[in-house]
């Protein structure tokens, strides 16, 4: 939910497509009323439905919430961070769907994405100053919901897939158990990064090393996004590589894929690669591989 233009429909479609959604994108109407679709995550079907922000559109919301807001479990508010002027307009809406949970059903999870936060306006004070002002107005509603922040922009389809996967996460409380195994595995490990996605992307556990820079993140994000792109098209189970960051530091990684039925997992490892005995990397890449079946373990309980 959020206005209209908040790039709502612009997130979705990012989501489902995750390449080459750009002109797609730059080509959307207004959505008209809402537009419903399904998708499968841990195979269980969610409803997904995309609020158009028209004016008409919100006021018939907010005239019959029964009608349209009964047995949410998880709301993304949408605001576009770029437009300071609709900032009260935005909250106002926000404020009034809340009202509808507050008195019928308490149980609804608030991810409020700050959208539009472009690349190129990561450092610039002034949006900064005006989220920050924003999130401190809206903590006031922890006190009712389960609420979380995130920003976000198209121009890294990473943090869109983040602020997805972490609202879903939050509906299973057994998924912390990934980020909490990976932080404890990647010790032995001297891992870079360590992340389980399902089939469509969506992160189920991360872990990354301290200090990673955001731009060591994307290009990590960016090779993983290639390599399954090929993994898929060569019905690969298992994919090593090789690269480096600008700074020249080496890493090597392997992408496993894990089976469950129907279901299809991707476990990326990074870690440093050791310059000096290359033999030592290769015989941590085997000993990650020989883990497989812990991990299809773990994945498993998450699962059930
Ligand atoms: N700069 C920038 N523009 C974006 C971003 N995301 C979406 N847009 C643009 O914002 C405009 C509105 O996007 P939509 O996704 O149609 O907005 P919406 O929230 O679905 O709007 P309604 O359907 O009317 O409720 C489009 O022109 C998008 O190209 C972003 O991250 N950054
Ligand atoms: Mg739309």
């Amino acid at each position: 939910m959020g206005l209209d233009f908040a790039g709502k429909t612009s997130i979705i479609t990012a989501i489902t497509k995750r390449f080459g959604f750009e002109e797609q994108i730059s080509k959307l109407a207004p959505t008209r009323r809402i537009a419903r679709d399904t998708f499968k995550f841990l195979g269980l079907e969610f409803s997904r439905l995309d609020f158009g922000g028209q004016r008409i559109y919100r006021k018939d919301y907010l005239k019959h919430p029964e009608k349209f807001l009964s047995g949410i479990d998880l709301i993304f508010y949408v605001i576009d961070a770029q437009d300071f002027d609709r900032y009260i307009e935005s909250i106002d809406y926000l404020e009034e769907v809340l009202l509808f949970f507050k008195e019928y059903q308490e149980d609804v999870i608030v991810a409020i994405l700050f959208h539009k936060f472009d690349p190129q306006l990561i450092d610039d004070v002034e949006i900064n100053k005006r989220i920050l002002t924003l999130k401190q107005a809206l903590t006031r509603y922890s006190n009712h919901f389960d609420i979380f922040f995130f920003e976000t922009t198209i121009f890294d389809i990473k943090s869109v897939m983040d602020a997805f996967s972490s609202g879903l996460s939050m509906l299973f409380e057994k998924m912390e158990m990934v980020s909490n195994l990976f932080a404890e595995i990647s010790k032995n490990y001297n891992a870079i990064l360590i992340s389980l996605f399902d089939s469509k992307g969506i992160t189920l556990g991360e872990f990354y090393r301290p200090h990673l820079q955001l731009i060591q993140k994307l290009k990590i994000y960016e090779i993983y996004l290639d390599l399954q792109k090929r993994i898929i098209s060569e019905s690969r189970t298992l994919y090593e590589f090789s690269d480096k960051f600008e700074n020249g530091e080496r890493f090597s990684g392997v992408i496993e894929v894990l089976k469950f039925g129907n279901l299809e997992f991707y476990l990326l490892f990074i870690i440093e690669e050791d310059q000096k005995d290359l033999e030592k990397t290769v015989t941590l890449l085997d000993k990650i591989e020989s883990a497989k079946p812990q991990m299809e373990n773990l994945i498993l309980q998450i699962i059930q």
